[in-house]
């Protein structure tokens, strides 16, 4: 048993005694780990424990606060139709002192959650039918906050999908260049320039009111929805530290991004690499499924466009992290972030030849 962290335990409300703890390796940005209590006899309880990342997340306590409102919100709203709050959304476990974080003397800030079993999150796509069950889950998690006022959330990360912003952070990095890295990746830098035009199409049509600022996860990867082993329905939307202010259009396109690709998204084959057209056709009939009653005209025209602009994103915030010589995305080996950003640019490319298909799926002419 590793005695720092069954110390961090201890200040959390977790009835029993604490049997184990063992790392868990979900997600590119926290430390995870799955402890495990005895409760009475035999019977024991899993919790997801993390150690929130306040390199990325600069305003740890501004997070946890959106997490309980969000959650709680969630609670009410589950439970008023009829549905079980404690497997449809996270349940964060409060501190000895009442609080949804703990923060050690090393000024580490730590949280924990009921751990949901009995459901998966997958690290490949299993068939259609899963891709409909996380376009739909995460339909129906922007469908319950709707009447969540936005601005009672903190920016966790400001300018998150500010997709300008973005690539002048990308622009500032490789100027500089300071790896000289910049030789390595010639050709992802120029893919990248040359499509900076259609960078602001969504911040500005937000700036013109043309499109709702709404309550939305940002963080839609396919991993991110939790499968219910029984039923095979998408479950539970974790991964709530971006959960704040945007638009339909971020969670749409990045769910898109992480699911309609075949391969991982570090593959190193790029001929493995695309989008794959019937798992977006998947996304849109989930996504509309749960969220067609309420997206405007001009959301759901966008929705293609949104899948090119996310995955162009993410591609750009790979490959600035590269230059800037991988201080935000976790690495397993070297190039993991030129790796990733290449597999990001060969799904645009992809997406590119088959837009006009893509747009026809979603409008039905
Ligand atoms: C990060 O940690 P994870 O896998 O949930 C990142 C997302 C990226 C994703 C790419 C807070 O998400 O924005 O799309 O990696 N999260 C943050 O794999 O930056
Ligand atoms: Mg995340």
């Amino acid at each position: 048993m590793n005695p720092r962290l069954a110390a961090i335990l201890e200040n959390f409300k977790l009835p029993g005694k604490l049997l184990e703890v063992l790392p868990h390796k979900v997600g590119h940005i926290h430390d995870t780990y799955i402890a495990t209590f005895r409760r009475s006899g035999e019977e024991t309880q899993r919790y997801l424990v993390q150690r929130v990342n306040d390199h990325v997340f600069e305003r740890p306590e501004a997070l946890m606060a959106n997490i309980q409102r969000v959650t709680a919100h969630l609670r009410e709203k589950i439970a008023a139709a009829g549905g079980d709050p404690q497997r449809e959304t996270l349940s964060l476990i409060p501190t000895q002192r009442g609080r949804s974080f703990y923060k050690n003397a090393q000024g580490e800030y730590w949280r924990a959650y009921t751990f949901i079993e009995n459901a998966q999150s997958y690290e490949k796509i299993r068939d259609l039918d899963h891709v409909y069950q996380v376009a739909r889950a995460f339909g129906r998690f922007q469908g319950l906050l709707r009447d969540f006022p936005p601005s009672a959330l903190h920016e966790t990360i400001p300018d998150f999908h500010h997709t300008p912003k973005r690539l002048a952070a990308f622009l500032a990095v490789a100027a500089k260049d300071p790896h000289n890295r910049a030789q390595f990746a010639q050709e992802e830098m120029a893919f990248v320039k040359e499509r900076g035009e259609e960078a602001p199409i969504l911040t500005d049509l937000i700036a013109h009111g043309d499109l709702p600022l709404r309550v939305t996860h940002n963080d839609t990867k396919f991993n991110n929805v939790l499968i219910d082993d029984a039923t095979g329905e998408g479950v539970c939307v974790v991964d709530l530290d971006t959960v704040m202010p945007g638009l339909a259009l971020y969670d749409f396109g990045d769910a898109v991004r992480s699911g309609a690709n075949p391969a991982p998204e570090s593959e190193r084959d790029l001929s493995k690499v695309g989008i794959d057209l019937a798992r977006f056709e998947a996304f849109v009939h989930g996504y509309l499924d749960a969220a067609g009653d309420f997206l405007t005209p001009l959301e759901v025209s966008l929705l293609p466009f949104s899948a090119k602009l996310m995955t162009f994103e993410c591609g750009v915030r790979f490959l600035t992290d590269y230059l800037a010589g991988d201080v935000y995305f976790k690495t397993d080996r070297e190039n993991h972030n030129l790796d990733r950003a290449r597999t990001q640019f060969k799904m645009v490319a992809d997406m590119e030849r088959k837009f006009e298909e893509g747009r026809k799926l979603v409008s039905g002419n």
